[in-house]
């Protein structure tokens, strides 16, 4: 099978098995695992922060956030295609009380300034109170596409005059900095939290870490402890994500060149449309555009070619390249697009 779904398929490396096997442990909850300990202040380091916090998922990593940067009735800007916004279960409305208000992502993963702008409530009873701004790096839904280091600080210029905190999705962050030729700190320099995923294309098992200020993060693990996020020994976890930090971060090159030689390839496949240009980092969203055949059927034929994608709305596919997919792989799959779509009538 060669599983395009997501880069969240990845499996634990050697590496990974062996130092979750020889962790050296204690109760997190207590701030005592030693290997929880080293993992957030190699988080923090590498995001340019004072501190970090292990959580369990990105999910949690931008709830715990949004619940410590917002009160009941305070609002957060974002994309109308972020993963916040679209794919965590409305948690910071149930779970917080925090509306959302939506503005255009463009094609490219940015909001608009003044569309952000323009979003800012004034100070009036009638209103929720603006506090946070959240942006996402890469962006999931725009085709994994990279935000530059100086439209975030752009963005966080424009926040912090209005006195509002910026919070950066950095679910793959590491895919940013890798594409742009950047320090992941330079991508963060502007926001005062950023969450990142060590499950996605670094390859490990479970986990994500929230960092920024000391102050933020010491409000950040109150509300990690009210939503059960608090677990134990987690140094079991966090072995696994040191080394994703240090071995895993510069082949994301690799998964970016497969994706770039995937786009090019099916983009030339008629009744499919993509511009390869778009394709920046590991994610390849294409349409399917004969009449004839839906996304759900692509994905269906694929299938039984033993190549599995993702249908993420009724004309479009997602691929996604990670550790598990070699250069051969795509290959196969460029010549199975093409066979599936030839038979379309
Ligand atoms: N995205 C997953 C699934 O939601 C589909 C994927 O396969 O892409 N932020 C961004 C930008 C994400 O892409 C994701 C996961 C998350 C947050 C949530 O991370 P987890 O799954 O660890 O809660």
């Amino acid at each position: 099978m060669i599983d395009l779904r997501s880069d969240t398929v990845t499996l634990p490396t050697d590496n990974m098995r062996r130092a979750m096997g020889e962790a050296v442990l204690g109760d997190d909850v207590f701030g005592e695992d030693p290997t929880v300990n080293r993992l957030q202040a190699m988080a923090a380091e590498r995001m340019g922060k004072e501190a970090g916090l292990f959580v369990a998922s990105g999910t949690m990593a931008n709830l715990v956030s949004t619940l410590a940067h917002c009160g009941r009735g305070d609002e957060a800007i974002l994309g109308d295609r972020a993963h916040m916004f679209l794919f965590e279960a409305g948690n910071s409305a149930s779970l917080g009380g925090v509306h959302h208000y939506t503005v255009p992502n463009q094609p490219d993963g940015t909001l608009l300034l003044p569309d952000i702008e323009a979003a800012i409530r004034p100070d009036n009873v009638h209103h929720p109170r603006t506090r946070l701004i959240c942006l996402e790096n890469t962006h999931n839904r725009c085709g994994g596409r990279a935000l530059t280091p100086q439209y975030t600080d752009a963005v966080g210029a424009l926040a912090h005059r209005h006195g509002i905190r910026v919070h950066l999705d950095g679910a793959r962050i590491f895919n940013a900095a890798v594409a742009l030729d950047v320090e992941p700190h330079e991508l963060t320099r502007s926001v005062d939290a950023v969450g990142f995923c060590l499950s996605k294309g670094l390859s490990a098992p479970v986990g994500s870490v929230l960092c920024g200020d000391a102050p933020f993060i010491s409000e950040a693990l109150r509300w990690r402890k009210a939503v059960g996020g608090a677990m134990r020994q987690c140094g079991v976890l966090a072995a696994a994500g040191i080394v994703a930090l240090e071995e895993m971060v510069d082949r994301l090159a690799e998964d970016h060149e497969n994706a770039r030689r995937l786009a090019e390839g099916i983009a030339q496949v008629p009744g499919i449309s993509l511009d390869p240009d778009t394709v920046q980092t590991d994610i390849v969203i294409f349409g399917v555009e004969s009449d004839q055949i839906s996304a759900k059927d692509l994905v269906e034929k694929l299938l039984q070619r033993d190549i599995h994608m993702m249908a993420i709305g009724p004309k479009k596919v997602r691929a996604v390249t990670h550790y598990g997919i070699q250069a051969a792989d795509i290959e196969v799959t460029i010549r199975s697009i093409r066979k599936a779509m030839e038979h379309t009538p």
